[in-house]
């Protein structure tokens, strides 16, 4: 198996979103072609996004995968339409969101998939997990994920008793 490392975001704010993640993290460990590395802790964040909506549980996992990106993204769409996401509005609230975050030190822009996920570097929902997995991450093009977190400081984010 080609071995990849994959960095992927998990986001829920709606039907009781620790258990959505918990459950997210079972169906990751069961992904095709895929071993289960590493999770963060769960963190409670606020809503980024101007459409009202309740507070997040947000957390970071690694895989190591033998998927090629668009397929371990079909993967991920399938888990988060199992866990009974409905796509609305952008950054609308959600049972499941699963992001690729990172994969290797690749660097891609396709229509549907963008690696490094675009706004990473701007959200402290995603650097403070990933940052407690991998301390030393790099972001192909943007630097030490580090570095990023102080201008970030003024986001809500409180990491969770389990
Ligand atoms: N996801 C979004 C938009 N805003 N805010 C928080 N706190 N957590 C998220 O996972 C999140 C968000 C779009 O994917
Ligand atoms: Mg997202
Ligand atoms: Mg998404």
């Amino acid at each position: 198996m080609t071995r990849n490392r994959a960095f992927i975001a998990l986001g829920s704010n709606l039907s009781e979103p620790k258990a959505q993640l918990a459950a997210a993290f079972a169906e990751l460990s069961r992904m095709p072609r895929t071993r289960f590395l590493a999770r963060s802790s769960l963190y409670l964040s606020a809503p980024i996004s101007a459409i009202a909506q309740p507070d997040y549980v947000n957390a970071v996992a690694l895989v190591e995968t033998g998927l090629e990106p668009p397929a371990l993204l079909d993967v991920l769409l399938a888990i988060e339409l199992s866990r009974g996401r409905v796509r609305t509005a952008q950054n609308a609230p959600r049972t499941l969101d699963l992001d690729i975050l990172l994969y290797n030190d690749l660097v891609l822009s396709e229509p549907h998939l963008i690696i490094p996920h675009p706004r990473m570097h701007e959200r402290r929902f995603v650097l403070c997990p990933l940052l407690e997995i991998e301390p030393d991450c790099e972001i192909p093009g943007l630097g030490r994920a580090q570095d990023l977190l102080p201008a970030l400081s003024g986001q809500m984010l409180q990491k969770m008793t389990e």
